[in-house]
């Protein structure tokens, strides 16, 4: 998979390099370059926002350094690609989109700043806006870094064992239960005798069973989401 991220915060990406999307990249599952928008520009100043027409607070990104970027970044690869702008407004993002991009060949993630991007860009480029959530944020990037940690590790050959990714909650339907490590007993309580007694059968059920419990007082939304699916 190929990833270019354009910025005109380069550094905020830093952390592509590290942990899980680092061990994709060493691993050569993925190959990440980040653009600073500002090289597309030509005034000056290097200026990449203007004034909104009809008025109001704020400043928005100006149409000509993206359309160069992205002429540029894309070059040969129109079409197979998806370009991608992080946005309030997008579609949520979730497991079931993670998958869908972790089958993509090469993903372009456009991070806006200030009011956002003059509409015409995203008419013209993008394949995608996604939203991370319904709270505000500042700017694409952080948007960036969770999509790309969460699609980097469905791509086989990054996380250790295939079993721990159809295992995740958001895969399962279901939230995950409460772990423990040693020692078995710790600040006065007790790890649950359940999982100290080697019973593998028991210890599957009574996993399941605390799993459903948590989906429920915290996430009922996910059951009726999946029993809806399997109606
Ligand atoms: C991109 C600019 C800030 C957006 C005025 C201040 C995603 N879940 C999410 N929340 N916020 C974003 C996000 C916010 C952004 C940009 C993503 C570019 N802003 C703006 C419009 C209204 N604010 C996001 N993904």
């Amino acid at each position: 998979m190929r990833i270019d991220v354009v910025t005109i915060f380069p550094d905020y990406l830093a952390p592509l390099r590290l942990a899980l999307v680092g061990k994709a990249i060493e691993r050569g599952l993925v190959r990440a370059t980040v653009h600073d928008l500002r090289t597309w520009t030509e005034d000056v100043h290097r200026s990449v926002d203007d004034a909104p027409y009809g008025g109001g607070a704020g400043m928005v990104m100006r149409p000509e350094p993206w359309w160069a970027a992205l002429t540029d970044v894309l070059g040969e690869a129109r079409g197979s690609a998806r370009v991608i702008f992080p946005t309030p407004s997008g579609r949520r993002f979730d497991h079931a989109y993670a998958v869908e991009l972790a089958q993509t060949q090469h993903l372009v993630f456009c991070c806006g700043r200030y009011e956002g991007i003059d509409q015409r860009v995203l008419d013209h480029w993008a394949t995608d806006e996604i939203s991370l959530g319904d709270y505000v944020l500042s700017g694409g990037e952080v948007a960036v870094l969770a999509i790309v940690e969460a699609v980097a590790r469905l791509l086989p050959g990054t996380v250790g064992n295939a079993e721990s990714i159809t295992d995740d909650s958001f895969a399962t339907g279901r939230l995950e239960g409460p772990v423990y490590t040693r020692p078995g007993s710790f600040a006065g309580a007790e790890v649950p005798a359940v999982l100290r007694g080697g019973d593998h059968l028991a210890i599957a059920a009574w996993r399941r069973e605390q799993s459903l419990r948590r989906t429920r007082v915290r996430r009922p939304d996910l059951l009726d989401l999946k029993s809806a699916a399997e109606n």
